[in-house]
């Protein structure tokens, strides 16, 4: 791909929805400032529709509003358009290739085999993550599968052990369901000190898609699962033989073994040709690249049920099997590295919100470090165990601002700060499930910085 000045400069400002182009980012031209957002949506969306772009004013026919706004007619309404060509996978346009994955840059990994890249949520548009920057973890890398020499194995505890192929498990009905993704240690490099400078840093091993596959309860019904089999064991074909013990309960209430992700099969780093996919619960749990269910007794205590995701507590046990990803929340926009650009005046508080127990029922932010909070609209859809994006218009007054999101789920669990978490939990370095309230430190420059701690 040719390099333009456009990709190499990225804009990190926000208040327009552009990133390469911050001429068009303008200062409002009449913005009542003691007026709060809640003034009347009407007439705060008509002190709005200054910002969208310069005032035309004085401009009286269509010719001196063309000469304005200095819409000359450029190359590309003047040329022929790129034919389609007869096949292809279509790309994303050369100006947006800033929306890529990161590695941790927190975090000095001397391999990239057991490693994680983090998915920039600043710059997502709507709730779905596309394939391409979906978060990454994984214990010895990417497998790659052929999917006709790939088998699925169900035994142990049922009466009939089944193998399945690819093609096999094709032909079974499917569902397909909106769900986030997040791996139990993100955030974890920032608990009481501001270690990430952006939110995709931070925050970024968190994700979400439309995952497409079969229920898992209707394979284990078809094997027939013997009344003394209570837990499940999943385990990966790559070269780590990831494996995790996850309840009965959960498997036959909404555990899939899916192929499909955001209208497309599997991406290799996402598990192709099958994950299991275990909804609200931490992303070790979503076992990819899926070779082998057994049915047992009781859990096996295997590495990553012992020595790994396990929490510390403060009477000096260690917490196995929490597995629920709790509500949390965090702003995306503005977030770590941005500055509002343009000065005083309006910007859209955005982010997400999320729950392993339910769906998200209220967001609340605050501007002034917690002292008040006021509530942020959601946007519809707003789904079970899936990010919901909450929105706040913001006029900025210039001064310091400490923003921060509060999120609630459909079982009244408020997210806690990490105070809270600490009256539980014994917080030593680099602690799993931290899903605290996140602050963010907007400058009178208008620099937004980590602010944690
Ligand atoms: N087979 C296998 N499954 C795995 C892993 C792995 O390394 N191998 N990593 C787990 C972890 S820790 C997480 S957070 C999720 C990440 O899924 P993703 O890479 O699709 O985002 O996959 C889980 N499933
Ligand atoms: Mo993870």
């Amino acid at each position: 791909m040719a390099k333009t000045d456009n990709m190499a400069k990225e804009d990190k400002s926000i208040g327009s929805g552009w990133h390469f182009s911050p001429d068009a980012i303008h200062k409002p031209a009449e913005v009542d400032t003691a007026a709060p957002p809640s003034a009347g949506r009407r007439s705060f969306l008509r002190k709005g529709a200054a910002m969208a772009g310069v005032a035309l004013a004085g401009a009286g026919g269509g010719a001196s509003v063309a000469q304005a706004a200095k819409l000359t007619v450029p190359e590309w309404s003047r040329t022929m358009g790129k034919p389609i060509p007869p096949t292809d996978y279509g790309m994303p346009i050369e100006y947006e290739s800033h929306y890529v994955r990161t590695r941790s840059d927190v975090f000095v990994n001397r391999q990239n085999y057991s490693d994680w890249s983090m998915s920039p949520l600043q710059k997502q548009q709507g709730i779905v993550t596309p394939n391409g920057v979906f978060f990454e973890r994984h214990h010895n890398g990417t497998a790659k599968i052929d999917p006709e020499q790939h088998r699925l194995v169900i035994h142990g505890l049922v009466k009939r052990p089944l193998v399945f192929t690819m093609s096999d498990l094709m032909r079974y009905p499917s569902v397909s369901k909106f769900h986030f993704m997040e791996c139990s240690g993100n955030t974890l490099t920032d608990w009481r000190e501001p270690r990430s400078t952006t939110v995709q840093q931070s925050h970024g091993l968190l994700s979400c898609a439309q995952w497409t596959g079969v229920p898992l309860a209707w394979l284990l019904d078809e094997a027939g699962v013997d009344p003394k089999g209570k837990w499940v064991m999943l385990e990966g074909a790559d070269g780590s033989g990831h494996l995790r013990s996850i309840p009965m309960e959960k498997i036959m209430d909404d555990v899939l073994i899916a192929f499909g992700q955001n209208g497309e099969m599997l991406r290799a780093e996402q598990g192709y040709p099958i994950r299991a996919f275990v909804p609200g619960w931490e992303g070790n749990t979503s076992v990819k690249w899926l070779r082998r269910i057994k049915v047992v007794e009781g859990p096996a205590h295997v590495r990553g049920e012992t020595a790994r995701y396990t929490d510390p507590m403060p009477d000096g046990k260690w917490r196995q099997f929490s597995m629920e990803m709790e509500c949390k929340s965090v702003i995306t926009s503005p977030s770590g590295g941005m500055t509002l650009r343009g000065g005083p005046g309006f910007y859209e508080i955005q982010g997400f919100a999320w729950s392993g127990n339910g769906k998200i029922t209220h967001v609340d932010v605050t501007l002034d470090g917690g002292r008040n909070w006021r509530e942020a609209t959601l946007e519809e859809p707003v789904m079970d165990k899936c990010l919901t994006r909450f929105r706040y218009r913001w006029n900025w007054d210039g001064g310091p601002a400490r923003i921060a999101s509060r999120a609630k789920d459909s079982t009244g669990y408020v997210q806690p700060t990490v105070e809270d978490l600490a009256r539980e939990r014994e917080i030593v370095g680099f602690v799993q499930h931290h899903n605290g309230i996140y602050p963010w430190a907007v400058s009178q420059q208008g620099e937004v910085t980590n602010a944690i701690g």
